[in-house]
Order: structure tokens, then sequence, then C-alpha cells
């Protein structure tokens, strides 16, 4: 697997990505190969040879051409084809041609099953030329088909068009078309940066036993560090031998360094104080394009605009109106338009939508608690959408739009099972690819609620009432409303489970909701502070037990989000110490097992399996090293995480950035019916900042593109950037919900520098508290060794407190944000001396837990 040639062409390759293909002629194997194709060269006319209705072909220069009228939609409303083609299972065959047409314009190629459900065995792309071309492609049947068809799909085109075909060839007894990766250098790095305190590691590909020295040049290749490599021997998760190679010892910014080793020269890449900070904008930036039910302004996402998806209009036939599926019927039907497309598909499914809103609302929550966070960088206007200055935070207004669409998904009061959620609304049937979102024509519908779901919705629900409530009192009510409606309806029916299999969308099965329960509880105790919730917490199982896997979380194990929860988001709950220490404990063992790993990733099995959607749980499990970082300061934790994002943007076997847009080799072809630029080059690449699912080592969820072209591979290298490899190749909303969060917590390290001691502790005592407010008295004492002259004390109220009357500081409240500013008499603080203020507050009627974060003149104190 280190020779890096590209062999041959891939049997699903399109053109476009791979060039003119340029496949190994068919051999013969044992047998004679033997012509399939009846009169491929139109020796005899065009006999054996049909067209589709309206098509009109004739004989030209010993050419078979056809004029092909534009103006339709599809590329299969024109079609050339030849019927009662054997094919014999795992037989590989050649199949080739010479097709010239309008400059650009695309044929697909299709060898497959003559009738529903049209089973392929190869489905390519080519953007022909004027000149007629040849193409071949190799393929290897997956079953015995004695009467498969060849078909040139060539309609779709906006113009009037000429195609004509030559020298059809389908062989078998070729050679199996083998996958070989372009890997590039042996030296892997971080191809988008290193910060300059933070950690700075890179693996060399090698089969030297011995240390290797290692030279980090500067972008006029001046040498500037050198060192040597440490042998780690075979890593399992890529089948390599590697060497780790750490030149954290240089602290220079600049720009374009590399890294030689072993002959060897790596990727480019930054060292810089802000090397991710367009990426935490991008990553969350990513969602706008991925909303139905609105239309999406190329203004604001230049290359994106479109029209709304699912609004209603036709030939689309959800989403204002829709009832559940036919199997499960209802007598109602909702409006449940909006909300985010959940990844290439156009589904919508709770599960996966609570677990991804849960997290956008986490940015800002974390902006709000963490030492290192910073309320400017998600604030208003910080990103490009179109409620821009509207006084809200940006990340809460994208989380809106996903919010209301949860809300829309519980079952209406009177009917049974009043309060669930319903688990998902999709097509009836799978859509092919590309499909714009308004030109989906498949019936959509609801499918039965599930507990699972109505527990995201109350989770979701609950953060929601939090996280609005000094914005937007009204919504927050109606989240907090529905957070307890379906909370409810949860205890009432405990057990109702999504399952498997089922046609037009994904599963999202899950009958283990324990852990959704969990989380729930603790986001409705942390929201309203009541009695019931905290039982539900404290009395709950994994409160104590197991909660955090060996991968952290993911929407199907969501426990970890309760603890996360609790030991961040300030709360008075007994116990609280031991739900932090859980935290850190977990994360100790995700440590070890970076440290363990000679690629720094923070996700190691025994045997290196990797599933599908790994960049999703490596990230969460970032989430979890970066909160014990939160809570803890030790440094140990945050280079991990910083180590982590080394893997996903290249420093990997596949030498691979699994971001769109970052880094030398970057992921473009992700799975996606709307940004399927390999298959219709007018359509666009996803978004920069697009998270690709990455490796999935478990052959039994595979793809058949990833059957085809991955065998054997080693869990590393089980990955394709190919659009048609969804089970390796997908984006998601909750994988980038991943990406937004770990990237807004790098970006907030600065340059990584050790932690600074604090100089100050704050005493905030609430005095005494009636139904609608409070009387605190707040202390700051000096701890420093320096006096501190003049004074500004900030602290977030993120449960909806207000602050009214104060004494002895002067206090100004925006949104969640207080800060006093001393009042001259009392500016000085000597060092072990303090100064106390006081103020009378308003309860927003939720949780009063007190704010546990504070600065005194911009720093933590602690
Ligand atoms: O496009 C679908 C993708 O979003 C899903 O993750 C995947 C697994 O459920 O399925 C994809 O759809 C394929 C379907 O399962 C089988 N027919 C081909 C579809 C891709 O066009
Ligand atoms: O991310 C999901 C993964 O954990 C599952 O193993 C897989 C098969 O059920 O489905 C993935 O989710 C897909 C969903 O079913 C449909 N939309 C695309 C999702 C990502 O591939």
């Amino acid at each position: 697997m280190t020779t890096p040639t590209r062999a041959l062409a891939l049997s699903a390759c399109a053109a476009l990505t791979c060039g003119l293909l340029t496949a190994a002629p068919a051999q013969a194997a044992d047998d004679d190969p033997v012509e399939q194709i009846v009169n491929g060269d139109f020796s005899d006319g065009a006999t054996g040879w049909w067209a589709s209705e309206g098509i009109e072909t004739s004989v030209v220069d010993g050419a078979l051409c056809a004029d092909v009228p534009g103006g339709t939609e599809n590329p299969w409303d024109a079609i050339i084809g030849q019927n009662d083609l054997p094919l014999e299972a795992d037989e590989s065959y050649g199949f080739s041609y010479t097709a010239s047409g309008a400059d650009g314009v695309v044929v697909r190629a299709l060898v497959q099953e003559p009738v529903d459900p049209w089973r392929t065995e190869l489905d390519a792309r080519s953007a022909l030329g004027a000149d007629p071309a040849p193409f071949e492609h190799v393929f290897t049947a997956s079953a015995d088909m004695p009467d498969a068809q060849v078909a040139f799909q060539i309609g779709g085109a906006d113009e009037d068009w000429t195609f004509c075909l030559d020298d059809v060839s389908l062989l078998g007894g070729a050679e199996p078309p083998v996958y070989e990766p372009d890997t590039g250098p042996r030296v892997r790095v971080n191809q988008v940066g290193y910060l300059p305190q933070g950690p700075k590691n890179a693996t060399v590909v090698t089969d030297a036993e011995q240390p290797l020295p290692w030279e980090l040049a500067d972008a006029d290749g001046t040498v500037v560090a050198e060192g040597e490599t440490v042998p780690r021997g075979l890593d399992p998760s890529s089948d390599q031998n590697v060497h780790s190679l750490d030149f954290g010892g240089f602290t220079e910014v600049g720009t374009g360094f590399t890294l030689t080793a072993d002959g060897e020269t790596s990727h480019p890449f930054d060292i810089a104080a802000d090397p991710y900070v367009d990426l935490a904008t991008d990553a969350l930036d990513f969602y706008y394009t991925q909303r139905s039910g609105i239309e999406i302004s190329d203004e604001i996402a230049p290359g994106y605009g479109r029209p709304a998806g699912h609004a209603g209009v036709e030939p689309n036939q959800g989403d204002t109106e829709v009832t559940c599926h036919p199997d499960t019927p209802c007598d109602y039907t909702l409006d449940v338009s909006g909300g985010w497309y959940d990844a290439g598909d156009h589904g919508k499914y709770v599960v996966n939508g609570g677990i991804s809103v849960h997290q956008l609302m986490s940015v800002y929550e974390r902006a709000h608690h963490a030492p290192t966070g910073d309320p400017d960088r998600v604030a208003d206007s910080s990103l490009a959408i179109p409620e821009r200055d509207n006084g809200v935070p940006d990340v809460l207004d994208e989380a809106r739009w996903e919010m209301e669409f949860l809300l829309s998904m519980q079952v209406p009061e009177g009917e049974e099972l009043a309060g669930m959620a319903h688990h998902k609304v999709h097509d009836a049937e799978w859509t092919g690819l590309p499909l714009m979102p308004d030109r989906d024509p498949q019936p959509r519908y609801l499918h039965p609620p599930s507990t699972a779901a109505t527990l995201n919705l109350a989770a979701t629900a609950a953060q929601c009432a939090r996280v609005f409530a000094p914005y937007d009192a009204d919504f927050a009510a109606t989240c907090a409303e529905a957070a307890e409606t379906a909370w409810d309806a949860a205890l009432e029916h405990p057990d109702r489970f999504a399952t498997a299999g089922g046609q037009g969308g994904g599963p999202y099965d899950d009958d283990t909701v324990a852990d959704e329960f969990y989380w729930a509880a603790a986001e409705l105790y942390l929201t309203t502070g009541a009695a019931e919730y905290q039982e539900a917490v404290t009395g709950a199982e994994l409160h104590t037990g197991e909660a955090f896997t060996d991968s952290a979380f993911d929407w199907r194990w969501t426990a970890p989000l309760g603890r996360l929860q609790l030991a961040t988001v300030p709360n008075t709950l007994d116990g609280r110490d031991e739900v932090r220490a859980s935290v850190v404990a977990a994360a100790d063992e995700y440590l070890a097992a970076a440290e363990e790993h000679p690629y720094g990733l923070v996700l190691n099995p025994e045997n290196g399996a990797l599933v599908w959607g790994s960049n999703g749980l490596v990230l969460n499990t970032m989430v979890v090293l970066a909160t014990a970082y939160d809570l803890t300061g030790d440094a140990r934790y945050r280079d991990a995480v910083l180590e982590g994002m080394d893997y996903v943007l290249g420093r990997n076997a596949l030498n691979q950035s699994y971001v769109t847009g970052y880094g030398e080799n970057d992921a473009v072809n992700q799975h996606s019916r709307w940004y399927a630029a390999q298959l219709d080059p007018s359509l666009p690449h996803p978004p920069d900042g697009t998270l690709s699912g990455g490796p999935n080592s478990d052959t039994a969820t595979w793809d058949p593109v990833s059957q085809a072209n991955l065998e054997g591979c080693a869990p590393q290298f089980c990955y394709i950037d190919h659009i048609d490899a969804w089970s390796t190749n997908e984006l998601t909303i909750n994988w980038n919900s991943a990406l937004a969060w770990v990237s807004a917590f790098v970006t907030d390290q600065g340059e990584a520098a050790p932690p600074t001691a604090s100089a100050c502790e704050v005493d905030y005592t609430v005095h005494g508290a009636w139904e609608s407010g409070f009387t605190t008295q707040v202390t700051i004492r000096n701890t420093g060794d320096e006096p501190v002259d003049g004074w500004e004390l900030g602290w977030s109220f993120t449960g909806g407190q207000s602050v009214g009357r104060h004494w002895s500081g002067d206090l100004e409240q925006s949104g969640p944000r207080v800060t006093t500013r001393d009042l001259d008499w009392n500016a000085a603080i000597d060092p072990g001396e303090e100064t106390t203020f006081g103020f009378v507050g308003t309860r927003s009627g939720g949780s009063d837990a007190a704010p546990e974060l504070f600065r005194l003149n911009g720093a933590v104190c602690g």
C-alpha cells in the first residue's frame, strides 16, 4: 500500500477527475476474451443499437451520430444503447469507446440491468470534446447478468448538440482494476499549520529501522531546525512502518515551511498564531448551504445560490404538508419545511439533527463558560448568513433554523403519541445523483415517532430555552415548553424504537435510549434547576456508570453529552466534582491512546479499525480532551487536541486533508446530490470547511465504489475521495458540528502559550432570592503581586438573568454579558486586598445558577 501509483482507472471513476482514462488495455486471461458488443464499429450501420424516443441516429464516416435536443432535464432523457450482453460474476471487463460531442458535455456510460431496479455494474461519466477521444473503464461484474445493457445517457444539456460514437467494445478477461491512492511525499504533516508554542509532530513512512535525520526548511529553503526521527515500528491502523518526528522546539512563525527526511519533502505548512481562524467560521458557514426550505443566496454564499428545496413547490412534494408513511398512517399533516439536509441526501432526521444543533449551541455556550472562550468570536455578524446583524449571535441564528424544524416534528396535542417527535422525514425512494433539492420529485413521509427522537428534541429544546433566554424570551419559552412536553411523552413511551431498513432515507436506528434519557435530563436540569430533572440525572445509572466509550460519543451514544454539559454549564448539582473528574478520566484514556499512536490519532482500537464517520468520532474524542483542558488548564489535553487536528488535516496514511479547502491535498468529492462537481462540472464542490466522514474499515457497510476499490485496505486506507463512495466520503451535519466545535477551541488557543497564573479570585454570593429576583454581592480579591489600578469585571448570565439596581460598581449588560466597572473611589485593589460591589438581579424563571467564570481586566480569575 505504500507505492503510490495509480495503476488503473477506477471502475466507477468519473473521467472528469481521472482525466482521460489511461487504463491498461484489457488483457487475455486464461480464456481468450470474447467481444460482447455486436457491431461496435458500426460497419453494419446501426444494427444491434437502439435509441430512446425522439433521438434520430445515422452512421456518418463510420461512426454512429445522434442529434441530441437541448432543454431536457436528466441524463436519461436521451439514450443510445445495446441489450443482451451476458456478464459473468467476478469476471473483469474492459469497456471502451471513442466519442465526441459539444465541448464539456458529459456522457454517462452505464453497464447495467435493462429493467428496474437497474442494478449497475459500471456508471462512468466522461466530458466530451469536439474531436473524437477514446475512453476506457474497467470493472468487475458483481453478479451473473445474462442480459445486461450498455447505455450511453446523453440528455440534460441546455443546447442542441451532436453525439458521435465509435469502436465500442466490451471485452471479458480484463485485469481486475486495482486502486492505488496517490499518497504523495512520505513525510506527513498537518498541511494547514501548527501553533508557535504548540506541539509540532509529523510522521515519516519508511522501512528504516534506525532513527533518520530530519530538516525543517523555511519558505526560502533555508534549514532552520534539524533533529532525528523516532522509529515507531509497524502501525496497525495503516500497516506501515513509521517514525514519528517532533519539531516542537521550533517556535518561529512563518509560511511555506517543509520537513525533509529519508529523501522526501513534506507538503508545505504554516506556523502561525491563527491557522484555524477561517476554519472556525467556514465549518459553521457550512450549515447555511445545507438549509432546506429557503432560497440560498448567491450573494451570501458565492457559487452556491439555489432555489429553496422542499418548500411546497413542484416538482417537490414536501415539506409543507407532510403526512405519515403509508405503512404507519396518521390522520394529520405537518409543515416540516426548513431545517438542514442531513448530509448528501435530502433526508431530515431528528436524531442526527439533535446532536448537530446541540454542538452548535455548545460552541456558543463554551465561548461563555471556558477560560479560553471568546464570546466575540461567535457574536452577531460573525458568519455569512441572512440573519447577520439582527442582534443575535449568528451561531444561534443558524441553530434556530434547525431548532424550528425539530419543534415542527413534534406530534400535535390531541393526537395519539402527542408530544413525541417523528423520527424523520424523507423521500419514499432513494434518488440518484446529482439532484438539486428543489428538483426532487419523490413523495416524502413522516416516519413513526421514536423515543430517541423525542429525547433529542427534549435535550436540544431545553438547551435552546437556556441560550435564547437573553435574546428572545418568547422563543425561549416555546422551546422550554416543547422540551418538557417531549420529556413527559418519552417517559410515557420509553420504548418506541426506530428500526434499520426501509427505503429512501437513512435509518438512524437506535434501541438503547438510556443515554438519550440521561442527556435530556441533564439539559432540562441545567435550564430549569427543577428537582424532577435533578433526580432524573442523579438517579440515572449512567450518571455514575460507564458513559464514555473508546470513541467518545456520536448520534447513537449521547450519554457523554450529559456529562460534558453538567461539567461545564454553571449549576449547583451535588457531586459536580465527580462529574468533572469523570470527564478528565475519559480524557486521560484518549490521551494515552494518542500518545501511543504514531500518527497521533486519538482513537486507538486494538486492530486499528475505523468505522463509518470515523473523522466525526476522532473530533468528538477531541471535544472530550478539549473539555478536560477547559476544566483543568492542563496543557497535555490541549496539545492532544492540536495534535488531533494534524491527523484530520493531512498527517495520516493517505496524506489526505479531510476538510475541503484546507491543505494541499483536500477532500473535494464528498457524496452529495448538489455539491456534485465530480458528476456535473457546472455544480460546485462542497464549500470550504466541509468535513468528509473518512476511513471506514467495516467492509459490511461499504457502498459499491468502496467495494470495488478498497478491498483488503488497512484501516486508514479505507477511504476514497469519490462522490459515489458514501460509506467513506459523505458529509453530514453531525460531523461538521464536531469540526466546528473543535475548530473554535483550537482557534481560542492563540499561540498555545502556557496558561498564565491567575491574579484574582471572585466570590459571588447570592444573599437572598425570591420568585422573580435575587440580591448578590461580588467580592474581587487581588491575589497577585501587582496593585490593580482601575478594574473591569466580566461574566455571562446565560440562564437569562438580568441585572437591575446596583451599588459600589457600574454594571452594564448586553445580551448575557455583564460588565462591572469601578467607581474611581474603589479603583485600586492592592495585592492581598479586596473590593465588593452588589446588585439586584431579575430571574427569567429558569435555573438561577451563579456564573462560574469571571474575567478581571480580561484575565480569567481562578
Ligand atoms: O445517498 C445516500 C446516502 O446519503 C446514504 O448515506 C447512503 C446509506 O444510507 O445511501 C445513499 O443512497 C444510496 C442508496 O443507499 C442505494 N442506492 C444508491 C443511493 C445513492 O445514490
Ligand atoms: O452516520 C451514520 C452512520 O453512523 C451509520 O453507520 C450509517 C448507516 O446507518 O448511516 C450514517 O448516516 C447516514 C444516514 O443514514 C443518511 N444520511 C447520510 C448519513 C451519513 O452517511
